[in-house]
């Protein structure tokens, strides 16, 4: 096993931390926030002195539960994501003293009203719409709502100087994230797609922001230095592939393992789980809830229309990351990435001159062989 092998294995390992630093916190009286999506900002969480907390959503086993009260044809990422909560299987959403959502899509924007009777809500309105001034305008308040829930809760005040410390923190952390994954820019790349995933997970459950950046730059150093050193652990001859689409996680790493053992490398995800969120900063010389509001709401999500950033985010990274071949990934019944796979497509193909192909699953495993045959072509061909 090479050291940078070592690096992996111990992510592996350890990734149960996340718990065990949340009921650390909790015992010392911190507050925690339960989170669900990428345009909740958290640096303001954060300067009111709560950690904020991703909660658990990629799971199929909660999902018969949840079952009994939302209808079947629903996104997985939302059925599993109430079953956690009701069968208080997610230790995160136990922790949590308050749950903050959005009005994203209609499945979990409905879903939410059942989550609040479980556990005290904070619903931000997200404009349909991201490129007027009324919308910008809209989203602040929105902001400027959620800050002054968080005083209230916790009893607090949320200063400049405390936001323009977390806005520095996130935009380290955004950094680390976005140098490590340029491992995956280089030819052929230093790690697997399954590796850099497992980092992005383990950013996510890491909540002693500091530690997190510093270890980010330690391995990126470490893998940096092995692959300098003539270590190969990717093949060049590898097609590598963008995934873009509904987030990733859990149940739908499956995607991943089968593209690598098909002798493919992952080397980007276009994705809340991925890099989506981490490629804007918030600007560190305006207003901090300016440009907190500014940042988060430039998230191209399908939710909003029309959604040319992500077009423009994904042209940038299929250059950047020298794809070969770009796979689409919807969760059965997302309505807004299912649609917007058409323009996609079309630019992939058309613009950008490269194989394209979608893929509509769920939590199960049950079209593993379906998903061997489609992707097993699909690398083929490149
Ligand atoms: S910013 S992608 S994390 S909303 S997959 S639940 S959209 S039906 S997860 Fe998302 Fe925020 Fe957008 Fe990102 Fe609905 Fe689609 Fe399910 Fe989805």
């Amino acid at each position: 096993m090479s050291k940078v092998d070592d690096i992996f294995e111990n992510l592996r390992e350890n990734s149960k931390n996340g718990v065990i630093e949340i009921k650390n916190a909790k015992e010392k009286g911190i507050k925690v926030v339960g989170t669900y999506c990428v345009f909740t900002p958290w640096e303001v969480i954060s300067a009111a002195g709560g950690i904020p907390a991703t909660l658990c959503s990629t799971n199929e086993s909660t999902i018969p539960d949840a079952e009994k009260v939302l209808p079947r044809n629903l996104c997985p990422l939302i059925k599993s994501s109430y079953g956690f909560a009701i069968t208080d299987k997610c230790p995160y959403f136990s922790f949590s003293d308050l749950i903050v959502g959005e009005t994203t899509c209609d499945g979990k924007k409905k879903m939410y009203e059942y989550l609040g009777r479980i556990k005290p809500m904070h619903i931000m309105q997200l404009p349909q719409t991201i490129e007027r001034k009324e919308d910008f305008e809209m989203w602040k308040r929105e902001v400027v709502y959620l800050k002054e829930r968080l005083e209230k809760e916790f009893g607090v005040t949320v200063t400049e100087e405390k936001l323009s410390a977390q806005i520095k923190i996130r935009n380290e952390e955004r950094k680390a994230l976005k140098d490590f994954a340029s491992l995956s820019k280089l030819t052929p790349p230093a790690i697997y797609g399954e590796e850099l995933q497992l980092v992005f997970n383990h950013t996510k459950f890491g909540f002693d922001k500091e530690s997190v950046i510093k270890e980010l730059k330690e391995m990126k150093k470490s893998i940096k230095e092995a692959y300098e050193n003539g270590e190969r652990r990717v093949s060049g001859d590898r097609p590598r592939i963008l995934i873009t689409g509904c987030p990733m996680g859990g149940a739908v790493e499956k995607i991943i393992k089968i593209i690598e053992e098909e002798k493919g490398v992952v080397v980007c995800y276009e994705n809340c789980s991925g890099i989506k969120e981490k490629q804007d900063l918030v600007d560190e010389t305006k207003d901090p809830m300016d440009a907190i509001a500014e940042k988060y709401l430039k998230v191209p999500c399908s939710c909003t229309s029309p959604n040319e950033n992500r077009i423009d985010l994904l042209s940038t990274l299929i250059e950047e990351y020298h794809v070969d071949g770009v796979i689409d990934v919807i969760l059965q019944a997302c309505h807004t990435y299912n649609v917007e796979s058409f323009s996609i497509r079309e630019f992939v193909k058309g613009d950008k001159k490269i194989p394209y192909m979608n893929i509509e699953t769920d939590y199960s495993q049950n079209d593993l062989g379906q998903l061997k045959t489609r992707i097993s072509a699909f690398i083929e061909m490149m």
